[in-house]
């Protein structure tokens, strides 16, 4: 087959899990857990040596964020004041790993939809913001589950993992290494979330996204031309996670909370959204897309009103739910693969012709921006 060099998005696919937790029972299994914390420190706590814990409020998390629910992979633990962390039984190395299995699951969806025979797939990225372990990769495990010749690799660019991918794949079929380039993200996000921890307990959710990057050739009638692909990262310790393999050099420190998911929440909102803002303008620019003219933004879902304040900036007035999707009152964070969600569940009633943009951005920091208009 003659290969165009112009690459697609053919499909996307969604994994969501069975539990979900709502912040009322958030909140609920949080204030216990502080209740029982101050009861058996209330020695301490009198004495000034120990600092009481407050309780977190419903009302504080759907006015901060927006979110009002997030999907677990294991719901119970979760919300056990007595473990308050995600628990399910070790799976031996010849059973599928969690990661690999949700990202098949969302890559099977994305591969129907394209109705993509696996022998016409050349690669396999997972992107996402934790690997659970460093190898043999997500990937590679990812790629023999579905029975995809080629190469597979991991890639962790925090939040911005997916758009990153999609660019990584696009430049495959720029270049014509590939033709059809799986772009995988599933994000356990349960596992490095500090449960405990009353400023972030309610931010993150767990799901598995995939995207189908090919060349134009290859792709079935209803696809998405991808325009144009940007990456920008900028160092910043305010979103750090200090967990790594060289922890266990340092056994006393190895289990502190900063080895689990840490931020200056106020500090991410107040740099990012300039930054992203004025990311995404300079990209259309650079494309000869009138960025007011957008017809959809599908917006990193983080925070709504770090996404209502971008998509003010980018499209000159309050963007409509129409405009700007919002996935994040009932998935949470879902770290990279958020906009991907949002692009999912909130892009077929668009018309041939309807440009948009997919635009991630998180720890790192990074940001990544996807301009595709829709095939027809
Ligand atoms: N309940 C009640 N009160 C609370 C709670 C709570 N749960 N939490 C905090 N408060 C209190 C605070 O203590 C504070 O009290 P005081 O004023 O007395 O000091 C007050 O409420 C206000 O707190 P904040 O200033 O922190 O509140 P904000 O309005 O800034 O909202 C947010 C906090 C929601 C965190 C907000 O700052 C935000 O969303 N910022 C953007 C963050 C963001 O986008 N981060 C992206 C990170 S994700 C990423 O990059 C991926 C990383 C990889 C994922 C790994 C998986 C885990």
């Amino acid at each position: 087959m003659q290969t165009t060099g112009r690459p697609v998005i053919s499909a996307t696919g969604l994994f969501t899990p069975e539990d979900s937790i709502t912040n009322e029972e958030l909140v609920a299994s949080f204030n216990t857990y502080a209740e029982r914390y101050n009861a058996a420190h209330a020695a301490e706590i009198a004495a000034g040596e120990v600092a009481a814990l407050e309780p977190s409020s419903v009302e504080f998390i759907e006015k901060a964020s927006g979110i009002k629910a997030r999907h677990v992979m294991a719901k119970a633990p979760v919300l056990d004041p007595a473990i308050m962390s995600p628990r399910w039984p070790r799976r031996a190395n010849d059973e599928p790993s969690m990661m690999a299995e949700i990202g098949v699951a969302a890559a099977r969806d994305a591969l129907e939809r394209a109705g993509r025979d696996v022998a016409d797939v050349d690669a396999v990225l997972c992107a996402a913001s934790n690997m659970e372990r460093p190898y043999p990769a997500m990937a590679i495990e990812i790629q023999q589950a579905l029975g995809i010749e080629g190469f597979g690799f991991d890639m962790n660019v925090a939040c911005s993992s997916a758009t990153f991918g999609i660019q990584t794949a696009a430049d495959y079929i720029r270049a014509g290494n590939a033709r059809s380039v799986l772009v995988v993200s599933p994000e356990i996000t349960s596992g490095h979330l500090n449960w405990r921890d009353r400023d972030s307990h309610f931010i993150f959710g767990d799901v598995a996204t995939a995207v189908l990057v090919e060349d134009a050739a290859l792709a079935p009638r209803a696809h998405w031309d991808i325009l144009g692909t940007r990456l920008k990262t900028v160092f910043s310790n305010n979103i750090r996670n200090n967990f790594g393999f060289l922890n266990r050099a340092d056994p006393e420190t190895a289990d502190t909370a900063d080895k689990l998911f840490v931020q200056e929440g106020r500090k991410v909102f107040k740099e990012v959204v300039p930054m992203v803002a004025q990311m995404i303008v300079d990209e259309a620019g650079r494309l000869g897309i009138d960025p007011q003219a957008l017809r959809r933004l599908w917006l990193h879902q983080a925070n709504a009103g770090m996404n209502r304040l971008i998509a003010q900036r980018v499209l000159g007035h309050e963007a409509s739910e129409d405009e700007s999707p919002t996935v994040l009152d009932t998935y949470g964070n879902t770290s990279s693969a958020g906009s991907i969600i949002a692009f999912h569940l909130h892009s077929q009633d668009l018309a041939p012709g309807d440009t948009g943009l997919i635009c991630s951005f998180g720890a790192g920091y990074s940001a990544g921006t996807v301009f595709v208009r829709k095939a027809g």
